[in-house]
């Protein structure tokens, strides 16, 4: 019989590099939501993956991220540096000819990670001049020492599965920590909030989707139909016209399209109910975060 291998592996970088599509596509699931504005991630989310011999737990993180002032912010920064704590091996993840100060930052954040760093160079898809990728990579290779570098386009699956085997090859040897057949630890409950947040944020303009969070109120199974009221927490009457829309068209189409994700993740017919409502100020109210479902990740 063959060794298994056993582990956490994070998925860390900046803001908007694709951490949580490359979750989605190891995964092949939609379980983190993801969009083309930053900060789409809030909570850290488990994704599990067992292979023949071995079974990664993939920890999506919120990108690290320099704008730390309002405590939301503070608060995912925590999120996603607390993993270092008790992962096994670290994808850091990069945009493939892209180097910004935020990234910097998080390379400083890896020194005191003392297990093995995999460099993932995503959105390999966009450049259109190939002979600039290896330059890219070999100088990011002298800035620290990585287990393996592995460029990868995470939007079409491109070289995502080698990344997968580099992976469990780092894990240590250990029993696997979760049933074969668990995909997240996530709840239903959870990731029902989360598609609509997703939604929201990517069907609305710029700066709304940071005034909003989504808290599900009821989530009730009825057999082969489940029951889901959410409310759409904004910071403001005006937000809650824009989320709600022309003749409650936005609220409609954010419903539909949630709907629709539901149902192909949980397998079953989804009845769903939205409220918009305000409460002033959430995003900057630790008492509030913590009601809203930010708790501090354990510190163990
Ligand atoms: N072209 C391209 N776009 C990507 C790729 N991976 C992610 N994206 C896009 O980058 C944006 C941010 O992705 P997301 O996964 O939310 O990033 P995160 O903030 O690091 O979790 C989204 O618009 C994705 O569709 C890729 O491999 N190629
Ligand atoms: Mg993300």
């Amino acid at each position: 019989m063959t060794a298994t291998r056993a582990g956490y592996a994070a998925l860390l970088g900046r803001p908007n590099v694709g951490k949580s599509t490359l979750l989605n596509r190891l995964i092949g699931q939609k379980l983190s939501i993801t969009s083309p504005k930053p900060q789409t991630t809030r909570h850290v989310i488990l994704g599990i993956q067992t292979l023949p011999d071995a079974q990664i737990v993939y920890v999506d993180t919120p990108g690290l991220h320099r704008r730390g002032r309002q405590a939301l912010n503070r608060y995912l920064n925590r999120a996603a540096a607390s993993v270092l704590g008790y992962v096994d091996v670290v994808v850091w993840v990069v945009e493939a000819l892209r180097w910004t100060e935020e990234d910097e930052d998080v390379l400083h954040r890896l020194a005191d990670f003392a297990g093995p760093v995999v460099l993932a160079a995503n959105k390999v898809d966009r450049i259109t001049d190939k002979s600039r990728l290896l330059p890219f990579l070999r100088d990011l290779a002298s800035r620290r020492n990585f287990s393996e570098v592995v460029p990868l386009a995470a939007i079409n699956g491109d070289n995502v599965a080698a990344l997968e085997q580099v992976i469990a090859r780092l894990l240590p040897a250990r029993d696997p920590l979760f049933p074969e057949e668990q995909m997240t630890t996530a709840s239903e409950r959870f990731l029902a909030a989360e598609l609509i947040r997703e939604k929201l944020t990517r069907l609305l303009r710029e700066e709304l989707p940071y005034a909003l969070t989504v808290e599900i109120e009821h989530f009730v199974d009825e057999g082969r139909l489940t029951r889901v009221h959410a409310l759409i927490w904004v910071e403001r009457e005006t937000q809650k016209g824009i989320v709600i829309g022309e003749k409650g068209a936005m609220l409609r189409e954010v419903g539909r399209q949630a709907r629709k994700d539901m149902e192909r993740l949980f397998g079953r017919k989804v009845f769903l109910q939205t409220w918009v409502k305000v409460r002033e100020g959430w995003s900057d109210d630790e008492r509030v975060l913590r009601s809203l479902g930010y708790a501090d990740p354990p510190t163990s």
